[in-house]
């Protein structure tokens, strides 16, 4: 470059001046002399920079990484609360499902004994009913037949001799006492195996009728009376013959006949 001095013009001279200044900074960068190149190695080179770079990573992954963890035990502590709430809940819940569960165990076994109870006064009052019944079938079959003056009951169910002479007794009459011939065949006529007033039981052998009368006319049938001391009462067993009389254990439960005088 042509070299011009404008030393006359200070203007000028200063234009040049700078002109020369930024020339030599271009040349300084275009070809660094030994100087320059001894200032370049005091600046931090690209490795240092890399390291940096690095470290302040690191920092951040750090800072990332106990950001994470706080937020972890917080969550974790959260979720502990919850939990916590829950089962204490559950508790509560299962504390109320076992009282309702006594309580429903007492119900039940009050419940049972109250079937039980109520069974027992279904059997009495079944007991009762068909006694009943079977009182109102005695008293509605209660058909006395009048004979010779006198009336006649016969039983539809069967007594010992000694409940069956309770009962005529109760009626107002007695056990059947057979003085003749005709009320023999008429007392064969009801067709039954049955009781009448006629015993040995104070005496084996002395036959007396319930009136206290000794028995002068019998009708035993052929081979009666056999018992002895084991058979005491007397009754009607062979209707289907004049001599019809059999002498039996007095415990044997037996229709029986009542007798009620028209005109006692
Ligand atoms: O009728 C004959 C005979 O029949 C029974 O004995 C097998 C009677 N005894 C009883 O029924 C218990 C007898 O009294 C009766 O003489
Ligand atoms: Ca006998």
């Amino acid at each position: 470059m042509e070299m011009v001095s404008y030393d006359e013009d200070p203007e000028f001279s200063m234009v040049y001046e700078n002109f020369s200044e930024v020339s030599d900074r271009k040349a300084a960068v275009k070809s660094p002399s030994a100087e320059d190149k001894k200032g370049t190695a005091a600046e931090p080179d690209t490795g240092v920079k890399i390291c940096r770079l690095v470290a302040v990573g690191l920092g951040l992954m750090c800072i990332i990484q106990a950001a994470l963890n706080i937020s972890l035990r917080l969550a974790h502590f959260s979720l502990n609360n919850s939990l916590t709430e829950e089962r204490d809940e559950c508790k509560k819940i299962n504390l109320g499902i076992e009282a309702r569960f006594r309580n429903l165990t007492e119900e039940r076994d009050e419940l049972y004994r109250t079937v039980y109870d109520t069974t027992v006064i279904i059997q009495n009052l079944t007991k009762e009913r068909n006694e009943l019944k079977r009182m109102l079938n005695d008293s509605t079959q209660q058909v006395w037949v009048s004979f010779n003056g006198s009336f006649y009951y016969v039983s539809s169910t069967k007594k010992t001799w000694q409940d069956s002479r309770n009962d005529c007794l109760q009626r107002g009459a007695d056990l059947m006492i057979i003085n003749s011939q005709e009320e023999q065949n008429f007392a064969r006529r009801f067709r039954k195996y049955m009781w009448v007033g006629l015993n040995d039981k104070q005496t084996e052998g002395r036959w007396e009728w319930v009136n206290g009368n000794a028995m002068t006319t019998s009708y035993w049938s052929e081979g009666e009376p056999n018992g002895g001391r084991r058979e005491n009462c007397g009754n009607v067993k062979n209707f289907e013959y004049d001599y019809s009389w059999n002498d039996e254990d007095c415990s044997t439960s037996l229709f029986w006949v009542c007798e009620k005088k028209t005109f006692p």
